[in-house]
C-alpha cells in the first residue's frame, strides 16, 4: 500500500490572479507577529517578495496561533498552501481561505532545510529543497536582511530595535500595560528604569531575579499586546520587535535612566514572538547565557547565608595577642571554633570589583542585603511626588516650611520643613529639614548643604517616611536605610523630642531610634583565599571600618576611598605576581560552623585586624 502525495504548483507573485486560490513561495520582506485582533482571532501580516521582484502583503487570520506561519525575522522563507488573492485598488492581496497552510523556513544561506510548522502532516518533496536554497541565495543578495536587532549592550537613548531575550519575569501593571523582565547576558550601558509593581503580582523565580538584577531591563508593553504578554511562560525565548528606548525625564540628569517601551498597535510590525529552543538564535542565545559568569554575586549570596547562620557561634576569647602562629593545615584539620594567628599569602579575592563588597548589616535580624540601587530611590521619589504637601502640616511649633512649585512643565510642589530649636532657626550646617516632592538630584545638594535631610511625604494628619527601600536618611554622602523587617516606623513628631535637647548632635542611630528605624550599616564582605607552605583555606572579611581604616559607609560615593581601597589590595595580592612572589601577612582567623539542613560545614573569618597604615 502506498499513498499518493499531490503534486502542487506554485504561482510566481507576478502571476497572481483576482479570486484564485494559490499556493506559492516567498521571501519574506516585513511582518507583524501574530497578534490578537478584535474577537479572539490572531492575525498577522506578511509582505513577501520572489525573484518577479513583485509584492505580495498578506493578511493572516486563525482561531489557532500555531497555524499562522511560524516566522521570526525578515528574510525567512515562506510556504503558502491555499491562499486566496484578491485585487484591492489595483494591487493583489493574499488573504487565509479554508485550508490555508504554511510551512516557514530559515532564510540563512547554508542552514538546515527544515520546516517550521504545526501540522504534523505536510508534503515536502526533494525538488522543493532546491527552490528553498534558490530563494535563499536570491534574498541574500536582493533584499536587506539586517533588521534593526540589538543587544542589550548596544542600547541607545531613542532608538527602535529588535531584541532576541529570555523571559524570566512578568507583572499586570494596569489594564493597559504588563511589565516583562528579560536579559540577554548583555549589560546595558546605561542605568536602566525599573518598573514599580506590587510584590504579589510579580511572576518568576525571585532567587534568579535577583542573581540577575543587574542584567536584566524591565519592557512595558502595551494596549494589544497585553493579551499576548499574559500569556507568555517564563523562561520562554522571545524576539520583541520595534522596541523604543526614551531617555527618562530631565529634571534629575544626575540619575537618568533609559526606559523600554513596546507601544499600542503593530506599525513597523511592533509585536512579541515566541522563539522555539530549536530556533539556531536561540541556540546561540542560550548558550551565550550560560557563559555569562554570575560566580561572583553568586559566591557573594553564598557567603552571605553563611553569616547568617554563623554569628552567633564564634568562639569569645579575650585575650589572643599571646597566640603564636599555625599552619593551615593544623587549622583546616581541626575542630571549629576556634581562633587563630596565620602567617599566610593572599592568592586572590573576591569580589574583584570592590565596590561589590559592600553590603547593608541588620545586625538585629542579622542579614544582609545589597546597597539598594540609586534608580529605586529616584522610582520611590517619583511615585511620593503624586501626593501634594497638606498645607495642614505646614509651620508646627518645631519646624518652619516653605513650599514652592517648580517652574518645569511638571509643576511639582516641593515642600522643605526646616527644623527649629527654641523655635529660632540654626545654621545650615547644624540644622536637619525634611522635604517632600524633591528629586534625588535635589536632595543630594540638600544633603551637602544642611547637617541632615529625610525624604518624607504628607499624610492626613502627620508628615510621614518614605517606603523603606528608599533611604531615610541622608548625611553628607552618605545615605542611611533602615532594615523593612526589623523597622516599626514612628510618627514624624518623635523627631520632636531631640530637636528640645540643649544641643541636638543630630547622630543616624539617635534618629533612627526616634522614629522607629533599625538602622542598618554598611559592611565590607569579601572573600580571601590564603595559602601556605602546608594548605590553602578560604576566610571571609566581615568588615565595618577596622580592616582597611575606610568606613564601609563611604566608599561607594568617594572615588578616593575606592582607589585607596584598590591600593591596599594591590599590595596585599599585587596583580600578575607569581605565588613565591607575594608578600607574607599575619592575621587572625577564627573558625566557625555552620549548619544546615544537609551539612555541618566548618568556615573562616578575618577578625581584629587592621592593614598597618605604612603598607599603602
Ligand atoms: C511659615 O512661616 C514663615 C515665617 O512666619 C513664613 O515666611 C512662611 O511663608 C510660612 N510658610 C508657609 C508654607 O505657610
Ligand atoms: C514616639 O511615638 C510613640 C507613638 O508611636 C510614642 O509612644 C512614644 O512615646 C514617642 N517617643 C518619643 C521619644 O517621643
Ligand atoms: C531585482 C534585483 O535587484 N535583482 C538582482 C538580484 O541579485 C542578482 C545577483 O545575485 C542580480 O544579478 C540581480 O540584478
Ligand atoms: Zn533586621
Amino acid at each position: 500500500c502506498s499513498s499518493v502525495a499531490p503534486k502542487y504548483v506554485y504561482t510566481p507573485l507576478n502571476h497572481l490572479k483576482d479570486g484564485t486560490i494559490v499556493n506559492l513561495y516567498g521571501v519574506v520582506k516585513f511582518f507583524k507577529p501574530p497578534y490578537i485582533s478584535k474577537g479572539t482571532d490572531y492575525c498577522s501580516v506578511v509582505t513577501l517578495v520572489d525573484p518577479s521582484n513583485v509584492k505580495l502583503t498578506c493578511s493572516l487570520f486563525s482561531g489557532n496561533l500555531d497555524s499562522l506561519p511560524k516566522i521570526y525575522k525578515v528574510g525567512d522563507i515562506v510556504r503558502f498552501h491555499r491562499i486566496k488573492i484578491r485585487e484591492y485598488n489595483g494591487q493583489m492581496q493574499g488573504i487565509t481561505s479554508g485550508g490555508f497552510a504554511s510551512l516557514t523556513f530559515d532564510g540563512t544561506v547554508g542552514a538546515p532545510v527544515v520546516p517550521r510548522t504545526s501540522s504534523r502532516v505536510y508534503t515536502f518533496m526533494e525538488e522543493e529543497q532546491k527552490t528553498v536554497e534558490e530563494l535563499r541565495i536570491w534574498a541574500a543578495s536582493n533584499i536587506s536582511i539586517s533588521g534593526p536587532a540589538a543587544k542589550l549592550s548596544g542600547v541607545q537613548p531613542m532608538m527602535f530595535f529588535d531584541l532576541t531575550c529570555q523571559l524570566v519575569g512578568k507583572a499586570k501593571v494596569d489594564g493597559s500595560s504588563f511589565l516583562l523582565k528579560v536579559w540577554d547576558g548583555t549589560k546595558c550601558p546605561y542605568p536602566t528604569w525599573k518598573v514599580p509593581v506590587e510584590a504579589k503580582d510579580l511572576e518568576g523565580e525571585k532567587v534568579l531575579l535577583h542573581q540577575l538584577r543587574n542584567l536584566v531591563v524591565d519592557i512595558l508593553v502595551y494596549d494589544n499586546h497585553v493579551r499576548l504578554a499574559e500569556s507568555l511562560k517564563i523562561g520562554s525565548f522571545l524576539r520583541i520587535y520595534s522596541i523604543h528606548t526614551k531617555q527618562a525625564s530631565a529634571d534629575n540628569e544626575d540619575v537618568s535612566h533609559i526606559e523600554f517601551h513596546l507601544h499600542g498597535g503593530t506599525c513597523y510590525g511592533r509585536g512579541i514572538g515566541v522563539l522555539p529552543e530549536s530556533n539556531p538564535d536561540v541556540k546561540e542565545l542560550k548558550a551565550f547565557l550560560e557563559s555569562v559568569d554570575l560566580t561572583e554575586s553568586q559566591n557573594m549570596e553564598i557567603c552571605m547565608v553563611l553569616f547568617h547562620l554563623s554569628v552567633y557561634c564564634f568562639a569569645v576569647l579575650t585575650d589572643h595577642q599571646d597566640l603564636s602562629n599555625t599552619e593551615l593545615k593544623t587549622i583546616t584539620n581541626s575542630p571549629a571554633p576556634q581562633q587563630y594567628r596565620i602567617r599566610a599569602k593572599l592568592r586572590s579575592y573576591k569580589p574583584q570589583k570592590l565596590h561589590q563588597s559592600v553590603k547593608l548589616h541588620c545586625s538585629k535580624c542579622n542579614s544582609l542585603q545589597e546597597v539598594p540601587d540609586i534608580d529605586d530611590f529616584d522610582i520611590i521619589l517619583h511615585n511620593s511626588a503624586g501626593t501634594a504637601p497638606n498645607p495642614e502640616l505646614h509651620n508646627t511649633s518645631w519646624y518652619e516650611s516653605v513650599t514652592w512649585t517648580t517652574q518645569d512643565q511638571k509643576k511639582r510642589e516641593i515642600a522643605i520643613h526646616f527644623v527649629k530649636r527654641d523655635e529660632m532657626l540654626q545654621h545650615p550646617e547644624d540644622t536637619l529639614l525634611m522635604i517632600e516632592g524633591g528629586t534625588v538630584k535635589e536632595i543630594w545638594k540638600l544633603a551637602k548643604r544642611f547637617k541632615c535631610v529625610i525624604p518624607v511625604r504628607s499624610t492626613k494628619d502627620d508628615l510621614e517616611l518614605l517606603d523603606l527601600s528608599a533611604p531615610f536618611l541622608l548625611q553628607g554622602n552618605v545615605k542611611y536605610y533602615g532594615c523593612k523587617q526589623c523597622s516599626t516606623p514612628k510618627p514624624m513628631k518623635n523627631l520632636s523630642s531631640i530637636a528640645a535637647e540643649q544641643q541636638p548632635s543630630w547622630e543616624p542611630t539617635e534618629i533612627a531610634q526616634v522614629l522607629g528605624i533599625e538602622l542598618l550599616q554598611y559592611v565590607f564582605i569579601m572573600k580571601f583565599t590564603l595559602v601556605d607552605e602546608t594548605g590553602t583555606l578560604n576566610a571571609y572579611l566581615f568588615d565595618y571600618e577596622k580592616f582597611f581604616q575606610i568606613p564601609a559607609s563611604e566608599i561607594l560615593t568617594s572615588n578616593f576611598l575606592q582607589q585607596k581601597m584598590q591600593m591596599t589590595m594591590n599590595t596585599l595580592c599585587p596583580p600578575g605576581r607569581k605565588l613565591g612572589d607575594l608578600p607574607w601577612l599575619e592575621c587572625f582567623i577564627r573558625s566557625y560552623n555552620v549548619r544546615d539542613a544537609m551539612k555541618n560545614q566548618v568556615c573562616y573569618q578575618i577578625f581584629d585586624t587592621t592593614v598597618a597604615d605604612d603598607v599603602v
